[in-house]
């Protein structure tokens, strides 16, 4: 098969309807075939997860941000997904969107981006787009994806097109994939005119950068970026707290100047799939060019201790009414990452009621959001929060999940111990909260 001229396909990811083969159906991957098919182009979502795939297919989606009615339309109009690999050589592009999580002594495990990547080797043909869309180091596109396009025969540009646009969701935000721009960067000129060709038919705009290792440098920079700042006001807040000063007040008044300044807000600690891992791969890399990333460590260092300072001040403000941690009843409310989603992957509050947990203290969990099967599997007893609840010596807000009755918390609960400023937020003035 003969691979059309560079400009016809120009075109064709301009102006046709061309089919997005999508790798990887997680919350990356299934709001972006969700776009593609929304902005009128066809759809495959390919998954290793049999289950996955039969699941999506039946319109069941295990995506919070997209919702079922939007599964059931796509697939009335034809969407469709396989764990079939071989399904991936009728789409025109190729985009992955594989876990890239970090691996033993939090290292960078690329073996997801790997397996993709062999994947691709094995369906890739003359025509096709190949973006990978993981958060990863600068390089990984060139070192993985571009070696996997030759081994299969094809060559950069007169065959393949290949680049690198990092994800940009925000899981429980409202803005959607559609309404996001795109950071899209190419291996070559001609790989990145043709990626931007072909974000341009989902997303509002798409910014161009010269190459795709620019692109993975932006991505880990917007979440570095976040990682330091939220160190940067966890270790503030400790230092408030020894001073006797209410972060929570002077974070409100820093955020009243219209320029300079970004609130960001301490808690139980950083948790998600994102911020306490992607500014390891920027560190990763540059170990290996010899460089200390000491913003990146220190923030790391902080935001990873946070859980620990939370339980000391939790076991400091029992000790003062006289109760011993071992024995006492502690009531944590939410323990997904972070508001109004059910993730509770590298949830810092797990990690602060399992120490708590660990040092006698008998625990319960009140998460309306992630729910009482999720919250027994962690092996924590449920409070659904119907009932009185005196029996408890402390409450700690972990995460601050709208529509639970914090005012009722606070009027039975002797100690409420804050750790997400939700009872200044809402204007709750009790006596028996203590914000962190
Ligand atoms: N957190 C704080 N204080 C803050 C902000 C966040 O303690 O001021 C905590 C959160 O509770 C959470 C963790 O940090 O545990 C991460 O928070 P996040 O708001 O960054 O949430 P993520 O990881 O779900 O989403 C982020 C995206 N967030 C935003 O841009 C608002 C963005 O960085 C990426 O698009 C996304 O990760 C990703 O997939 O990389």
């Amino acid at each position: 098969m003969t691979s059309p001229g560079a400009s016809e396909r120009l075109r064709d990811f301009a102006e046709s309807r061309w089919t997005a083969g999508v790798i990887g159906m997680g919350y990356v991957g299934l709001p972006l075939l969700m776009t593609a098919v929304e902005s009128g182009l066809s759809g495959i979502g390919f998954d290793v997860s049999t289950t996955r795939v039969e699941t999506l297919a039946q319109g069941v989606s295990h995506v919070d941000d997209v919702p079922g009615e939007a599964l059931e339309k796509a697939l009335a109009d034809g969407v469709e997904f396989t764990d079939d690999p071989g399904r991936l050589t009728e789409a025109d592009a190729l985009f992955i969107c594989v876990p890239s999580p970090l691996g033993r002594n939090r290292q960078p495990d690329l073996s997801y981006i790997e397996a993709a990547a062999a994947t691709v080797e094995s369906v890739v043909r003359p025509g096709q787009l190949v973006v990978l869309e993981s958060t990863t180091y600068p390089g990984t596109t060139e070192d993985i994806l571009v070696p996997a396009v030759e081994r299969a025969g094809l060559a950069i540009d007169e065959d393949v097109y290949v680049a690198f646009s990092p994800e940009r969701v925000s899981p429980g935000d409202e803005l959607k994939t559609a309404q996001i721009p795109k950071v899209v960067g190419g291996v070559t000129q001609l790989s990145g005119d043709v990626a931007v060709a072909a974000y341009g038919r989902m997303v509002p705009s798409v910014h161009r950068v010269s190459s795709a290792r620019v692109a993975e440098m932006a991505k880990l920079l917007e979440n570095t970026y976040r990682s330091v700042n939220i160190g940067l006001i966890n270790e503030m807040a400790q230092l408030a707290h020894e001073l006797g000063i209410d972060i929570w007040e002077v974070i409100e008044a820093a955020a009243t100047k219209p320029f300079g300044f970004q609130a960001f807000y301490p808690g139980p600690g950083v948790g998600g799939h994102c911020i306490p891992l992607d500014p390891q791969f920027l560190a990763w890399r540059a170990r290996e060019a010899n460089f200390t990333t000491r913003f990146i460590d220190t923030a790391e260092q902080v935001n990873t201790k946070m859980p620990a300072y939370n339980v000391d001040r939790i076991t400091a403000l029992l000790n003062e009414r006289g109760h011993p941690v071992f024995g006492t009843r502690i009531l944590g409310i939410g323990i997904s990452y972070k508001a109004g989603i059910a993730d509770d992957r590298e949830s810092a509050s797990l990690e602060i009621l399992r120490e708590l947990t660990k040092r006698g203290a008998l625990v319960s969990v009140l998460d309306p959001v992630v729910g009482g099967e999720r919250i027994a599997e962690h092996g924590f007893a449920v409070e659904e929060g119907e009932t009185d609840l005196g029996s408890y010596a402390l409450a700690v807000v972990l995460t601050d999940h709208p529509g639970i009755d914090y005012e009722k918390v606070a009027r039975e609960v002797p100690v409420v111990y804050d750790t997400r400023g939700v009872y200044r937020r809402l204007g709750i003035i009790s006596g028996s909260v203590i914000p962190l």
